[in-house]
């Protein structure tokens, strides 16, 4: 009897408890799956482009389609900055493409959104791609490193340190390198190469794809990469097993955490050079290399959303997809990207593409689901990544704690149409972009039309203001800043409070 009623007290005990953690509405689970370098014309739902992304294309079925959604920059850093943190990337001026041995970008004790999150609760993640900084900028790779992405805010971190074209090419879990032999130590340099190494330049031979431009430092796994490496053969990752093995992580994290509150950053490596898809993709969208990856990014989007189903999580959590910055194809590889690419548009009805100052730089997918919550639709409002911190502060109740970061909430829900009126982006290295309403200023800068060092993408610079009404215009072919000087001295003056504000 007595047994019988201690059980009884246990199982009562136990129903308390976990009424106690149940969530509120308020409290949705938060996933964020963040594609590197994916132009708005790559995901089908936006029908500008050719390829068929139906994983993708499920989150505006169930959810809202923004048409207006931006990256704060056209290149990867700042833009990812800039989402975790709620603030633009050009107030910190190391935040540009890092180089795989930066130190961490972001400030210890900077609001991050992760932070924000935890100290309400969740528990929070980051997979993937991280290319925000790791160490204090003298790192050793071969202790656990204790400046890095757990250090602003994540519980929980399963990365790549930079890009998956730069060294060191090893997964970083939690601050340690997965599978690092002791005895093989590693050593990174981005100035030279380590004695005895084989490199892309020297070894050619060695390649199983070849540099087009860069790119042609120390070879991992048959490719050769930006910067140098030596030691960590156990460690070194196999590129063609990188989007399953991101995949496993992110699923296994919401699996883990599926009683209690959770943030997951699920930042996918793909379509970003070098693009080595997995065997079961090779050959599926006849674009080759960058096509296959899209199709294995969107079968990992697929296969993720059918976990929150499995796990009876779709309804309560809140999906983001969108992209760091446009879209490129020769971006230092031959992989055929511009040969093959068809009657394909990554960059949809838009100008430019990564790195550039026209809008496709930053103009980029952009969809939220959440189940009951937001109405499917589509949504032409204007919103930044910039905003997800202020309108995900907004959703816990929660005060706003960065001046950049609009509360968006009721836009990214659907409840309402209207977006910011205003924003700024960026182009390459500091170089910006004004918008405000339909109208873009881009001010003057010095340096070529072309990006330099081969990448076949205009820069948007010139050396008078250029102004165009992207509604009517959205191709940016109409220059009416000769026409309208009046509007280019006005918005000129509006940019710079931002600026200096
Ligand atoms: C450039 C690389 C490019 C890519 C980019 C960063 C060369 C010639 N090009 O410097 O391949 O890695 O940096 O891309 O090295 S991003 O999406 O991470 O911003
Ligand atoms: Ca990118």
């Amino acid at each position: 009897m007595q047994k019988f009623i201690f059980l009884i007290s246990c199982a009562f005990l136990l129903t308390v408890l976990s009424g106690c953690s149940q969530k509120t509405p308020t409290q949705p689970n938060i996933v964020i799956i963040y594609a590197d370098d994916l132009g708005i014309g790559d995901v089908s739902c936006y029908q500008a482009g050719t390829l068929n992304t139906p994983g993708i294309d499920r989150i505006a079925t169930e959810g809202i389609r923004f048409t207006n959604g931006y990256a704060t920059a056209a290149t990867c850093t700042p833009s990812r900055y800039s989402l975790l943190t709620g603030e633009y990337p050009w107030r910190n001026e190391r935040a540009r493409v890092l180089a795989g041995n930066s130190a961490l970008l972001i400030d210890t004790t900077a609001n991050t959104l992760p932070k924000l999150l935890k100290a309400n609760g969740y528990t929070t993640a980051v997979v993937g791609k991280w290319h925000l900084g790791l160490g204090d900028g003298n790192i050793n790779w071969n202790v656990p490193i204790t400046m890095g992405a757990n250090e602003v805010g994540f519980d929980r971190s399963y990365i790549m340190a930079a890009t998956n074209d730069r060294v060191p090419t090893v997964y970083v879990d939690n601050g340690n390198i997965v599978n690092l032999d002791v005895n093989d130590p590693i050593e990174v340099s981005y100035h030279k190469n380590f004695e005895g190494e084989p490199t892309g330049k020297e070894n050619p031979e060695l390649l199983k794809i070849h540099p087009s431009h860069g790119h042609n430092n120390s070879i991992t796994n048959g490719i050769s990469r930006i910067g140098y490496m030596k030691g960590g053969k156990s460690a070194l990752w196999v590129d063609e097993a990188m989007a399953d093995n991101f995949l496993d992580k992110a699923k296994q994290f919401v699996s883990q955490n599926k009683n209690n509150p959770f943030f997951l950053f699920y930042a996918l490596h793909q379509p970003h050079v070098p693009r080595v898809p997995n065997q079961r993709f090779a050959g599926s969208s006849g674009m080759g290399p960058r096509g296959d990856a899209i199709l294995e990014a969107d079968w990992c989007v697929s296969e993720f959303l059918k976990t929150l189903d499995e796990l009876g999580l779709s309804e309560n959590t809140l999906v983001i997809f969108s992209s760091d910055n446009g879209p490129v194809l020769d971006d230092g590889y031959q992989d055929q990207s511009d040969v093959l690419i068809g009657e394909h548009t990554p960059w949809g009805n838009f100008r430019g593409g990564k790195y550039s100052l026209y809008d496709a730089g930053t103009h980029v997918p952009f969809l939220a689901r959440w189940k009951g919550q937001i109405k499917p639709g589509v949504s032409d409002a204007l919103i930044s990544q910039v905003d997800l911190y202020a309108s995900i502060a907004a959703l816990l109740n929660n005060e706003n704690k960065r001046p950049d970061s609009q509360n968006l909430l009721n836009t990214l829900t659907g409840k309402t149409k209207t977006g910011r009126s205003e924003h700024i982006t960026e182009g390459l290295q500091g170089r910006l972009a004004y918008r405000e309403g339909d109208w873009v200023l881009i001010p003057p800068y010095k340096g070529g039309k072309k990006i330099s060092w081969g990448v076949d993408m205009e820069t948007g610079f010139s050396s008078k203001p250029q102004l165009y009404n992207v509604k009517e215009d959205p191709g940016q072919q109409n220059d009416l800043a000769d026409e309208m000087p009046e509007k280019v001295q006005q918005m000129q003056l509006k940019f710079n409070a931002i600026r200096t504000s």
